[in-house]
């Protein structure tokens, strides 16, 4: 039985039996007859019975009014850190540690903590001398790089509308502060993102800035400290948002800017009006951001295109592009029947004659591709109609393949600016910080391939993490001479192995199965099922009638609904559609498919099976399924690249957390935190600390705390000058 005075703090177990409750702080107001009233940090009053209070437990004294690094946290568990973090948010302080991780909470409102001052502030110092800050982070990993003449990179992640993009933009303006040249290449570095985040973000019921893409920024140093280039690679980007956005999100943030920005004389030319005429723009019945001015936005990405070589034909390319795709958009198709067979017609409108105009195709060609399919059946070509179905989902395959391939390409461009070979002079020396602003665990309602591809890259990073925290503290006690034991530390390479590495893993098997011509998901779903019912870390349908398979990830079990997984993974435009990009006039659309328009006239045959090299031309708008690169491949090899990139640089961790789910200031919803904290693999770093030794005191801070359990031991600072670091034993 505890005993309690007015004025403590007590843990309170509620036991709500919710997965994501944890006990929360109270403190208590009254001990009266045995019956104990507290109030919790939410303000909410409880009576607690003498019976009950096992549902109480006194808080250490380090938790009450918080600490800047939880690892000195007495109460070294999820209601802890919860509690931590709440109470500093609540004034304010967004940023604590976690040890080496920066846990920083999105505050929702524009803090004054990004000052040139503040800048200043944290310039060269170590971490712990100032309080947590992200500076400190982007000022570690630059002094870092110069010390000890080591790459440095910044690991941010966390879910959406968490902060990481907000985040990184800040590592980048601390960087190009303190490298101090204001260089022309500085500017360009800088001016990347404006571009990136017109073509590559847009409004989602999370975020109204969300980045549909993940990317690393490699940023490059010379000698002295300056920056001197810098190069971006991209993942995965959300093409299917060209297409359709759920209710209140938006396409792509560029095309409602050039609706706004552009003068009447060049809408004019592109046979565009305004954003609520065209129905790729509408499906979220939301063509306006609050807070947001797209015309503005839209001289902005003009500024950066410039600062960024991009040349005004380039620039008219690319809107000549955009404009096509909502043209496209608004076709509208009629049914008709062939032989019995359903087909369709694209109804002749102006929108019709216009993208064709755009795309410089032929209008005929351009309506038969988006209606009929070429198809090879015993050495003969045969035109098949397609169904009006069919037929959609063919022409937003088309814009999907022409927006994928455009934000590539924009991508390539930047680089080709900001991107200096180090090959190409060898003696130089270089140093890079890189920033990963990737897409965290998900785990939907509803999950599908693109939710395996993150989760499989999040496993990726997790194993990084977890390797690299076990190894800094084993690495930490050597330092020390502190005897330790073997830590054991959840692995999940097992989970990764199954994912993608061991023969016969789930990506591969997939990736068989996409090619193989008579695959299905169903197919796919029971080769899984035979090869990988026994792991652990797979489960599998429960009958044969359901389409979803789980993982056990790192962060827990997600279920994928296979339906749709194949296709996804193919990624290919049928050779109708390549063939009308090959006969296009138009130079722009066919250096973006250039890598298509090879493969196509390399002679592929359906099936999969490769005709005679170099044989073209291939009979007209034969059906080609491309064999390779699928998604999965394409994603596996970037980041196999990326996780090999990181081996080399010494890392630092950015965990952001969304407080709510109204993008609203001091609003802190507990469960949704502590189910942030738990994904993010926080608590397995914890568990690791916890394996060995937890609280870490400075020898200034032991002997103060302890020194009353022996008499005549004088106040640390009498003693030593030097901060030796003392463990203790939990
Ligand atoms: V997503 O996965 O790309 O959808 P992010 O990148 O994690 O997401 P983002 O950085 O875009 O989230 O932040 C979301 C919004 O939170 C921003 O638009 C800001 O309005 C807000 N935010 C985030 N961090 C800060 C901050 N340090 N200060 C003020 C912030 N506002
Ligand atoms: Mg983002």
């Amino acid at each position: 039985m505890v005993i309690l005075q007015q004025g403590d703090y007590v843990w309170l177990d509620l036991k709500t039996g919710r997965e994501f409750v944890v006990p929360i702080g109270a403190v208590v107001k009254l001990c009266d007859s045995g019956q104990i009233q507290v109030l919790d940090d939410e303000g909410n009053e409880h009576w607690i019975s003498p019976q009950n209070a096992t549902n109480i437990k006194p808080m250490h004294p380090t938790s009450i009014h918080g600490v800047e690094d939880m690892i000195r946290l007495g109460d070294l568990n999820e209601a802890g850190i919860l509690r931590n973090l709440l109470i500093r948010y609540r004034e304010h302080l967004i940023y604590t540690y976690t040890g080496s991780i920066l846990v920083a909470v999105n505050p929702y409102q524009l803090l004054p903590i990004y000052t040139a001052d503040q800048i200043r502030l944290y310039t060269n110092k170590k971490i712990g001398e100032m309080p947590p800050h992200i500076f400190a982070i982007a000022d570690n990993c630059y002094f870092n790089m110069q010390r000890n003449n080591k790459d440095q990179c910044c690991i941010i992640s966390g879910e959406s509308g968490a902060g990481k993009t907000e985040s990184t933009k800040l590592i980048l303006q601390f960087l190009a502060a303190i490298s101090g040249q204001h260089s022309w290449i500085e500017q360009q570095v800088l001016e990347a993102n404006p571009i990136l985040e017109a073509f590559g973000n847009a409004k989602t019921i999370r975020n109204d800035n969300s980045s549909r893409f993940g990317k690393y920024i490699d940023i490059h140093f010379n000698k002295r400290g300056a920056i001197e280039g810098a190069k971006i690679e991209q993942y995965l980007l959300e093409k299917s948002r060209v297409c359709r956005q759920s209710q209140d999100e938006r396409n792509y943030h560029v095309f409602y800017c050039m609706l706004q920005g552009m003068s009447p004389d060049q809408k004019k030319k592109l046979g565009l009006t305004k954003a609520t005429d065209y129905t790729y723009l509408t499906f979220g019945n939301c063509t306006v951001c609050d807070g947001r001015n797209d015309q503005k936005e839209y001289s902005n990405i003009r500024s950066a295109m410039k600062v960024l070589m991009f040349t005004d034909t380039e620039f008219w390319e690319i809107s000549k592009l955009l404009g096509a795709i909502l043209h496209m958009g608004n076709f509208r198709y009629e049914a008709r029947t062939y032989d019995n067979l359903d087909a369709c017609e694209v109804v002749r409108c102006p929108h019709l004659n216009t993208a064709a105009i755009l795309l410089e195709v032929d209008m005929k060609d351009l309506m038969n591709c988006l209606t009929s399919r070429t198809l090879i059946t015993r050495g003969e070509t045969v035109s098949t109609p397609l169904s009006m179905e069919q037929a959609l989902d063919v022409r937003d395959a088309f814009v999907k393949g022409i927006y994928g391939r455009l934000f590539v390409w924009i991508v390539e461009k930047i680089n080709a600016a900001i991107y200096k070979p180090a090959s190409s002079q060898p003696k130089i020396v270089r140093r890079s910080i890189g920033l990963l602003d990737i897409f965290g665990f998900e785990n939907f309602t509803v999950n599908s391939f693109e939710q395996l591809c993150i989760n499989f890259a999040n496993e990726n990073l997790q194993q990084f993490f977890v390797r690299h925290v076990f190894k800094l503290e084993q690495e930490e006690y050597n330092l020390e001479h502190i005897n330790w034991q073997h830590i054991e530390f959840t692995d999940n390479q097992d989970a990764l192995d199954m994912i993608a590495i061991k023969p016969m893993n789930i990506i591969s098997l997939i990736d068989e199965e996409s090619k193989f011509p008579k695959g299905t998901d169903a197919t796919m779903l029971y080769k899984l099922n035979f090869q990988h019912k026994l792991n652990t870390n797979y489960i599998p349908p429960k009958n044969t009638y359901e389409t979803q398979f789980g993982i056990q990830h790192f962060a827990g079990v997600v279920f994928y609904e296979t339906r749709g997984f194949l296709e996804k993974n193919r990624d290919s435009l049928h050779g109708d559609i390549i063939q009308l990009v090959h006969s296009s006039k138009n130079k722009f659309i066919k250096q973006i498919f250039q890598a298509d328009v090879a493969m196509f006239l390399c002679g592929y045959v359906p099936g999969g099976t490769m005709g005679q090299p170099g044989t073209p031309p291939l009979i007209k708008g034969a059906e080609t399924r491309k064999r390779s690169p699928t998604l999965s491949s394409q994603f596996k090899r970037s980041l196999e690249l990326l996780m090999r990139t990181l081996s080399v640089c010494q890392p630092f961790f950015v965990r952001c957390i969304k407080p709510n789910e109204f993008k609203k200031p001091m609003l802190f919803d507990r469960e949704l935190c502590v189910r942030q904290l738990r994904y993010s693999g926080m608590m397995e770093t914890i568990r690791i600390r916890r394996a060995g030794y937890p609280i870490r005191y400075t020898f200034v801070e032991f002997v103060d705390r302890y020194r009353v359990l022996m008499p005549g031991v004088k106040p640390a600072y009498k003693q030593v000058n030097s901060q030796l670091s003392i463990k203790s034993y939990k």
